[in-house]
């Protein structure tokens, strides 16, 4: 029987009946009945998902009751416990801290933090001696991450009768920025319009913000930027912070902070100041006020995220200022209420160097050390913008005095945007894990980012008003994948896969046997499409979909694709070695000799640190261009396969997301297939002329 048409909108939360009689059989055993302590807004919105969640998956009544009956599942804070008798010792409830959790069950209770469990419920008299399974943390929210964690398990038909789980993020701050307009759109978004409804805010609370902060408390994001980094002046106006106050008392529930992206000449603009100068004192005295104004609408306000004397927005340069200033003048002003400040290290000044990949170095490098404890340093994965692949951000290893938010993209700009299918776990995995050998062998991007002063990471939504939240289905899996890896970037983009695929579409072994390795392989594909060997910015300008590695019409030489890829008769890519830009001697060693070298320069960065002549020979023993050639056909066999991997699947997926996924990938194909023909043709011609002139 075909399944029920779904539109996507219940994302990876669909709680469907287990079809697996074994696990059935054991859950119901395990959880006879539910006890949810407490009585605060999180505790009502932990026993609604309890009360969604328990009988839809165990298809049977799930009785919610005050005293444990029967085998009970427990969930509360470590105080909420202490009233039915189960105390944490002290020094164990701090070490998970604000936002770890705790699951146990009886009999799996050994190394966790209520290890007395088993005693406590073999005690004859014990309030608690129908306990069989418990979530605890120190504060509600992390409570709820708990019982998120445990639906997981049972949505993934996971072994639960032996739980002893400690779960603690390994990075602080975990915040979706939304590149949201007051007007509704959403520069580079592709799912429909802003989820935030400024016109209706403050009076009109949407139940789909509730269904977002949800969808975000389930995979552990506990921020949300919510406006442009191209910022409106508007958005810090009285009218706006009553709208974001509204939006902000909503989220608090679900552990998720606001945040927001301020324009840097607000002092002038709003303020009536005559200079934004952040060495003025006035200009300080302004923010501080206002910093005050947001805090007293927002007691758990986050903070604020800069974009300045980047891509034409105003920052403390236009004052002769720098970074640092303009930076701890904001800092200063968060600090009192726990703010803390992302500066954007997104500056490419190429009067500063000819070679955008090195600018942003050049520029922040000086100011290490320079920065309030409370600034953290915002750096994209790579050092161009988010491209289909890039080497990791020199930045990362660089300031080591210094925290640095990494910022990735989760809506694909320059990867298919919501028409490809392109999963990105393996992306972000090939950055965190990449060593930047800044303090010898194992200084991951990870590791620098997870840095124990204060550490954060960024995510550029894909959120918008569709009904399934994120234009196409698969790219669910992105948002999902980057609060994963947030939480615990230990995770493999297998597992989160895995994990994902389970519960959005089947537990099924083909189902999952067969979307597993397609999401697996997209990304690469797609680079190879698109851009393959180290390529990169061959997009069409603006809209940034679709080739043009010939445009050379923008102002700036640094907007034309050419300058990019600088293929001639001799050869292509751009020659980053140190007789090039020397953008590889701001790698750590052994890194910048492994790049500056032809012979050990991974063939995935090849064409991003050198220019390399058409005949030269690849590992496979082709040529470049043969090499060229045979990446994009592979790039395109990929969405054949997955073409064809999904047209099997048609009686295992409803009908509605089925037909929405096929057209998808028809349209990928095709435009696989442009960026094949285009670039091949394009690049043909000097490879011709090479020929010729042999
Ligand atoms: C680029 C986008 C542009 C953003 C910019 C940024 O094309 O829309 O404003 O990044 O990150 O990728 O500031």
């Amino acid at each position: 029987m075909q399944a029920r048409n779904e539109s996507g909108y219940e994302l990876w939360l669909r709680y469907r009946p287990l079809d697996d009689a074994e696990r059935l059989a054991q859950y119901r055993a395990a959880i006879n009945s539910v006890v949810v302590l407490g009585t605060s807004a999180t505790a009502a919105i932990i026993k609604n998902e309890l009360v969604r969640a328990m009988p839809a998956l165990l298809d049977v009544d799930v009785p919610f009751v005050d005293n444990p009956i029967g085998n009970t599942l427990i969930v509360g804070t470590v105080d909420e416990l202490k009233t039915i008798g189960v105390s944490i010792s002290p020094d164990d409830s701090r070490n998970i801290g604000d936002e770890g959790c705790v699951i146990a069950s009886a009999e799996g209770a050994k190394q966790s933090l209520i290890s007395n469990l088993q005693s406590l419920r073999d005690a004859p008299q014990s309030p608690i001696s129908n306990l069989q399974c418990l979530i605890t943390a120190n504060a509600a929210p992390a409570v709820l991450t708990g019982v998120f964690h445990l639906l997981r398990l049972l949505q993934t038909h996971q072994d639960i009768r032996a739980l002893d789980i400690v779960s603690v993020p390994k990075i602080r701050h975990r915040i979706l920025a939304h590149w949201d307009n007051l007007d509704g759109t959403i520069e580079r978004g592709y799912a429909g319009r802003s989820l935030w409804n400024w016109d209706e805010l403050p009076a009109k609370i949407a139940a789909r913000y509730h269904d977002y902060a949800r969808a975000c408390a389930s995979i552990g994001i506990n921020g949300a930027c919510l406006t442009n980094v191209n910022a409106s002046i508007k958005g810090l106006t009285a009218e706006y912070l009553e709208k974001t106050a509204a939006l902000a008392d909503g989220f608090r529930p679900y552990g998720v902070r606001v945040f927001l992206s301020p324009q840097f000449t607000a002092p002038v603009r709003i303020g009536g100041l005559s200079t934004s100068d952040p060495r003025d004192p006035n200009v300080a005295a302004w923010w501080k006020d206002k910093v005050d104004e947001i805090y007293r609408l927002i007691p758990d306000f986050g903070g604020f995220q800069v974009k300045a004397n980047s891509e034409g927005q105003p920052g403390p340069q236009d004052n002769g200022a720098n970074h640092d200033d303009g930076a701890n003048m904001l800092a200063d002003a968060l600090a009192p209420h726990g703010g803390f400040l992302l500066w954007r290290a997104f500056v490419y000044d190429t009067n500063i160097d000819a070679d955008r990949a090195n600018c942003a170095n050049k520029e922040f490098v000086p100011l290490d050390g320079k920065f309030r404890s409370n600034v953290l340093v915002q750096a994209k994965n790579g050092p161009i913008d988010f491209q289909p692949r890039e080497p990791f951000h020199p930045l990362f290893g660089a300031m080591p005095r210094t925290p640095l938010a990494l910022e990735l993209q989760i809506t694909q700009e320059y990867l298919g945007q919501s028409k490809h299918l392109v999963y990105l776990g393996g992306m972000w995995k090939e950055v965190l894990d990449s060593d930047t050998y800044a303090q010898g062998v194992g200084s991951t991007v990870a590791k620098i980012v997870s840095a124990p002063m204060n550490s954060c990471i960024v995510g550029v939504a894909n959120t918008g008003t569709d009904r399934n939240w994120c234009g196409h289905h698969f790219s669910q899996a992105n948002w999902y994948a980057f609060g994963r890896l947030a939480w615990d970037y230990e995770l493999s983009a297998e597992a989160i896969a895995d994990e994902w695929i389970r519960m959005t579409w089947s537990n099924e072994s083909r189902v999952v046997d067969m979307l597993k390795p397609m999401m697996l392989g997209s990304w690469e594909a797609c680079v190879n499409y698109m851009m393959p060997l180290g390529l990169h910015h061959l997009m069409k300008e603006h809209h940034h979909y679709g080739p043009d590695p010939g445009f050379n019409g923008a102002p700036r030489p640094d907007w034309n694709n050419v300058y990019y890829h600088r293929a001639d008769m001799n050869g292509i890519g751009f020659d980053r070695t140190h007789t090039g830009s020397i953008n590889v001697g701001m790698y750590h060693r052994p890194l910048c000799e492994e790049f500056d070298n032809i012979a050990t320069c991974p063939e995935k960065f090849l064409l991003w640190f050198h220019h390399v002549p058409w005949h030269h020979r690849l590992y496979s023993g082709r040529t470049l261009w043969q090499e060229l050639q045979h990446r994009y056909d592979e790039g395109i066999t990929f969405v054949e396969e997955m073409q064809n991997a999904w047209q099997r699947l048609q009686s295992k997926i409803d009908g509605e997301r089925f037909e929405h996924v096929r057209q998808r990938l028809t349209h990928q194909l095709e435009n696989a297939r442009e960026w094949r023909d285009v670039c091949i043709e394009y690049f043909g011609q000097f490879q011709n002329s090479a020929t010729e002139s042999h």
